[in-house]
């Protein structure tokens, strides 16, 4: 291969990519990306509001061709009808982030079981969702790549996070269970493992203490993380780029921790 062939490898360009709740955090900056390697990129959010307030952010960088939706991931009938009208309003999808999660940080033996059922329902059977949605076009077409963004909780725990622990932990197995399904259709679903990244998802863990020093738990992260510092949404464009192209392509079932090396540390010696 020459070093042309080899770098455009790397290029979207001509691709299609759906990033579910990218209208801000690490959703937006994965779009950001995409469409910064060549793709058309279209996002969903739950409201018309998230959805006109991205689109003025993404035009502030300079992205007006970016589309906006509204759908809520986890309605089966929504996903189903949003699929249908970008594959005819822009084009074939090439590629789907899902991206879009929520966390409740209850102890689990307070958690009541609807506030278990709804973090299971947007960060684990939402992706299947949309997943199964778009899976037989790409079929058809002979190819696809699907993102799925894990965490460092979808293989280790902690305490208060348990829905989300075992929503993410299933999330990595959905992962590999539809490379297995599908790998022999050209198709790569693999993970993107985030460490701890500030967005406002992680807002309340970051948030000074009155007297003006550090929370606990970001001293904590800092400690726990071999990088020393919080990530931000920028650390996962390289990852979400290598996945959603062409150079990933005997790449599937992988979750590709962008986490400062917390999952591979035992934490600090005394
Ligand atoms: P965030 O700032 O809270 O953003 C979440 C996004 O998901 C928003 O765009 C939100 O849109 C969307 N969303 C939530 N429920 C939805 C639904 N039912 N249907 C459609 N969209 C929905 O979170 P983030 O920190 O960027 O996290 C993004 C993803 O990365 C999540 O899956 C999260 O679990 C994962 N992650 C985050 C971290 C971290 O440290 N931040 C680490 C590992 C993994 P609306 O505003 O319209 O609701
Ligand atoms: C927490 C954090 C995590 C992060 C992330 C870690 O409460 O422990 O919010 O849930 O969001 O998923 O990778």
């Amino acid at each position: 291969m020459t070093s042309q062939e080899i770098m455009n490898q790397f290029s979207l360009k001509g691709k299609t990519a759906l990033v579910t709740g990218g209208c801000y955090g690490i959703g937006f900056a994965i779009a950001t990306a995409l469409h910064a390697a060549g793709a058309r990129v279209v996002f969903c959010a739950t409201s018309e509001g998230s959805v006109e307030k991205a689109l003025k952010a993404y035009a502030a960088e300079e992205m007006t061709d970016v589309k906006g939706y509204v759908c809520d991931v986890t309605d089966e009938a929504s996903v189903q009808k949003l699929i249908a009208q970008i594959e005819t309003e822009v084009a074939p999808l090439d590629i789907l982030v899902n991206n879009a999660g929520i966390i409740k940080r209850i102890p689990m033996c307070e958690m009541a079981v609807e506030d278990f059922r709804r973090v299971v329902d947007v960060d684990l059977t939402a992706p299947f969702i949309v997943a199964k949605a778009v899976l037989p076009g790409m079929i058809q077409r002979g190819h696809g790549k699907i993102i799925n963004v894990c965490s460092v909780l979808s293989q280790l725990g902690r305490e208060t996070v348990a829905a989300y622990a075992a929503a993410k932990g299933g999330l990595k197995l959905l992962t590999q269970n539809i490379c297995c399904e599908f790998g022999g259709q050209n198709i790569q679903c693999n993970g993107i493992g985030p460490g701890y990244i500030a967005t406002q998802q992680t807002a309340p863990l970051r948030e000074p203490q009155a007297d003006g020093s550090r929370h606990p738990f970001d001293q904590f992260i800092i400690g726990r993380t071999p990088a020393g510092r919080w990530g931000v949404t920028e650390d996962l464009m390289g990852p979400a780029i290598f996945l959603a192209s062409d150079a990933s392509n005997f790449v599937n079932g992988h979750v590709l921790y962008a986490d400062g090396g917390v999952v591979a540390y035992l934490g600090k010696q005394p």
